[in-house]
């Protein structure tokens, strides 16, 4: 028995109202170190800490391509002596926040695929965190949306939308799903530390979401064949972030710099560059295609350069807009959610026949791809 036909056939995206610019971000930074250097001026004048240096709107745009960042709650962050968003805490009756920003892009992604929550036989929430632990998010999602079957959340980092993917895929290429919703809601800024001048201006947040189904039920106006997979992992300990349920135990401070985010962004730059040119290479030769006939580069959204550098090294010169698309100047790098938001804005103007590829690429190392083809 041939497996079936798996298709994407909708996508939906949440993008938060609040927008914090370079420059605001900056500023606050800037008036932290300000006090912080203040503060420890006797220290600092000892040789006993060392002063904290200016970040600069410049800078952050020339080294990652971005602009501004959208944020799910910017009451906080911009606050020299908090420097975090101020979320409160819900009920346990209430939905919680990111179910609530999930169930957003999910009924986007089902009305652009035609499906009700009676269609659908499994949700999948995948990120980089999820804001507990039990009952699943995907389980909470379920039951607002009324869907049977059942839920499960992973994380995989930058890589967690694309390997979601995979294993919707492989539910329905296998029969045990008819059709698959998989969700990405990326609240980044909670674990950005803001205080860090090296990533302060990285992270957005944004929820992006997917349907997955049998070519044979599919009835959307914008579907895609997927042609292949491919998922891969090299343990890397240069990205990092070890906030966990081990901390009160560890007798460790949640808000040390630790367990916060935080990377050698220049290591990361060097070594997940070539590892993504030669994964989506493999990818392609997989699935029979070259580079040269891939209409669409759904990309991972971390840092412009690092795109430019991947397919500067596929296609022999710099991609176009059109080519490869890059949001991260307006939504910074959202994690596992980057490729899937240019997927979200820039699928429905291919033609029947062309060629695309999301790609991600981060933390683990991970890297995940799935080359389509417009039907
Ligand atoms: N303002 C001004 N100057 C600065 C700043 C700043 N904000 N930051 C650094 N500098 C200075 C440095 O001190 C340095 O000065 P000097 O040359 O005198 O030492 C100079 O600028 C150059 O610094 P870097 O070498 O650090 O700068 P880069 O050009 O390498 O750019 C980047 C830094 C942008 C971080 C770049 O290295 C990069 O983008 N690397 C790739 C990173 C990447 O893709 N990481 C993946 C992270 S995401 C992920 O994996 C998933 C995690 C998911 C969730 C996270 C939630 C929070």
């Amino acid at each position: 028995m041939s497996a079936a036909q798996v298709v994407i056939s909708g996508a939906g995206l949440w993008t938060p109202d609040h927008v914090i610019t370079n420059e605001e971000l900056v500023e606050s930074y800037n008036a932290y170190v300000v006090k912080f250097n203040a503060d420890n001026a006797e220290a600092i004048a000892a040789g006993e800490l060392e002063a904290k240096p200016a970040s600069s709107a410049e800078f952050i745009e020339k080294a990652s391509g971005i602009r501004s960042r959208y944020v799910y709650v910017k009451d906080g962050i911009l606050d020299p002596d908090r420097m975090t968003p101020r979320i409160p805490l819900r009920a346990e009756d209430e939905i919680s926040d990111q179910a609530e920003i999930s169930l957003i892009a999910a009924r986007k992604a089902m009305a652009a695929a035609n499906k009700t929550a009676a269609d659908i036989d499994a949700v999948i929430v995948s990120c980089a965190y999820t804001q507990r632990y039990y009952p699943a998010i995907a389980i909470e999602v379920q039951h607002a949306l009324g869907i049977e079957g059942f839920g499960f959340d992973m994380l995989v980092a930058c890589s967690a939308g694309t390997f979601a993917l995979q294993r919707a895929y492989e539910m329905v290429a296998a029969g045990t799903a008819r059709c698959v919703l998989t969700i990405n809601p990326e609240l980044t800024s909670p674990q950005n530390n803001f205080r860090n001048r090296d990533s302060h201006f990285i992270f957005g947040d944004v929820a992006t979401a997917t349907i997955i189904e049998a070519a044979d039920t599919c009835t959307s106006d914008h579907s895609y064949a997927i042609l292949g997979t491919k998922a891969e992992t090299v343990f890397s300990n240069n990205i990092r972030s070890n906030i966990g349920y081990m901390v009160n135990a560890n007798d460790a401070d949640p808000f040390s710099e630790y367990n916060y985010f935080h990377q050698e962004g220049r290591k990361v730059f060097k070594e997940v560059c070539p590892m993504a040119a030669d994964h989506i290479t493999q990818s392609l030769a997989a699935a029979g295609l070259e580079t040269s006939q891939v209409r669409r580069w759904w990309l991972h959204q971390a840092n412009i350069n690092m795109n430019q550098l991947i397919a500067k090294k596929l296609l022999g010169r710099m991609p176009e807009q059109d080519e490869a698309p890059i949001v991260l100047d307006t939504y910074a790098n959202t994690a596992s959610a980057g490729s899937l938001i240019a997927f979200n804005l820039y699928h429905e103007d291919l033609q029947a026949g062309d060629y695309g590829l999301i790609c991600s690429f981060g933390a683990g190392y991970s890297i995940g791809s799935l080359v389509l083809q417009k039907r």
